[in-house]
């Protein structure tokens, strides 16, 4: 199968709520949908949006790549087996230095092409024994009384598990939303916490012994940075079990095996690009490190996309990241995907997120 075209088109889309990412806010999302023909006529869609705030590359960067993309790919094969996501992307690619956002959206669209040419569901592809239910957890984030209300809203929609953002907060103000979520959950939810490096090695250790209590599954990068995490982690038993986010971008899957500490990673392929996401999911096996598949904000596009990753590699028990088409107050398919109560099948969310609405998009 040959690649005959990759065109290129760009959104800008509302969001419902200001987006707060690393202290900014954002009133709107943008980014740049792929679309590659092969040459059989056959279309296939992937994104590449960088998401200010924890991507390193910039919406103008992408774009730039994704051009220098295009001169290599053209009139060219797709080499054999890189749905295996084992390196045959990177063999193919990797002389092109591409951002992750950029691998993300590349390696997608490819795999939709070749999944089309076979008449397999995305996540088929990826592995046939696939999860034909994938669950989300919710995700909270606020003021204290904004939160409570939310989240027994949401559990009486059939959401079971919770992700509950603690940066901005006082430590007494954390200690407090948790203690409030989780009554307004009751005791048979899953309760997460997401500290997004807030707090210093002291106060983290404070808020997770006064939460302990509360079953908390676990809690993603609750200190400042990676040598503050490694000093935590010296205790000989930490309160709740902690989970990688941020620090992935800053570690070679390798390392997993050194950070005994570790019980969950957090995956976000826009910010990893997706062979690389994988060989975190290779090495997190053995030491039995659970993977969740997040998503970075991206448009509906990359949402499917993630959530066919997410059945091909999850177990049906662990809810994952996926939970963020809320902000959007618009979108740019024909029919938004179908998402309700925090269950997602991965075979129809694939398929409603390749028909894109192209009026809803500029061509570059
Ligand atoms: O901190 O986990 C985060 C999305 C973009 C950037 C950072 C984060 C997130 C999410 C994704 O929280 C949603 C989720 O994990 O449930
Ligand atoms: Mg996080």
């Amino acid at each position: 199968m040959r690649i005959v075209a990759l065109d290129l088109y760009r959104y800008r889309l509302r969001l419902t709520r200001p987006l707060r990412l690393k202290g900014e806010e954002h009133a709107e999302r943008e980014g740049i949908i792929i679309r590659l023909t092969d040459d059989e006529d056959r279309i296939a869609w992937g994104e590449t949006a960088p998401l200010p705030g924890f991507s390193r590359e910039n919406l103008a960067i992408a774009h730039e790549q994704l051009i220098q993309l295009r001169a290599t790919v053209i009139d060219q094969e797709i080499p054999p087996e890189v749905e295996k996501l084992d390196g045959a992307f990177g063999v193919w690619l990797d002389h092109l230095n591409l951002m992750p956002s950029v691998r993300f959206g590349f390696e997608s669209a490819t795999l939709n092409l070749i999944a089309q040419s076979r008449n397999l569901p995305f996540c088929k592809l990826l592995n046939p024994d696939c999860l034909r239910s994938v669950k989300a957890n919710a995700l909270l984030a606020g003021r204290i009384d904004e939160v409570a209300e939310r989240a027994a809203a949401l559990r009486k929609e059939g959401y079971d598990t919770f992700k509950l953002k603690l940066a901005g907060h006082s430590v007494d103000d954390a200690i407090e939303l948790v203690r409030i979520t989780h009554e307004a959950i009751g005791p048979d939810a899953v309760l997460r916490l997401d500290a997004n490096r807030a707090f210093d090695i002291k106060d983290a250790y404070f808020i997770m012994d006064a939460v302990a209590t509360y079953g908390i599954d676990y809690i993603e990068e609750p200190v400042l940075n990676r040598n503050q995490l490694i000093m935590l982690a010296q205790v000989s038993s930490l309160p709740v079990p902690v989970a990688l986010d941020e620090s992935l971008l800053e570690i070679v899957p390798e390392d997993l095996l050194s950070m005994k500490f570790v019980r969950v990673i957090i995956l976000k392929p826009t910010l990893l690009g997706l062979e690389r996401t994988m060989s975190f999911v290779r090495v997190a096996q053995l030491p039995k490190i659970t993977p969740v598949i997040s998503s970075s904000f991206e448009s509906s596009v990359g949402v499917a996309a993630l959530a066919g990753v997410a059945s091909a590699i999850g177990s049906a028990n662990v809810a994952v990241g996926l939970d963020t088409l809320g902000w959007f107050a618009e979108d740019i398919l024909e029919a938004p995907l179908p998402i309700s109560g925090g269950q997602l099948d991965p075979v129809t969310v694939a398929r409603a997120g390749q028909r894109v609405d192209l009026d809803r998009l500029e061509k570059i």
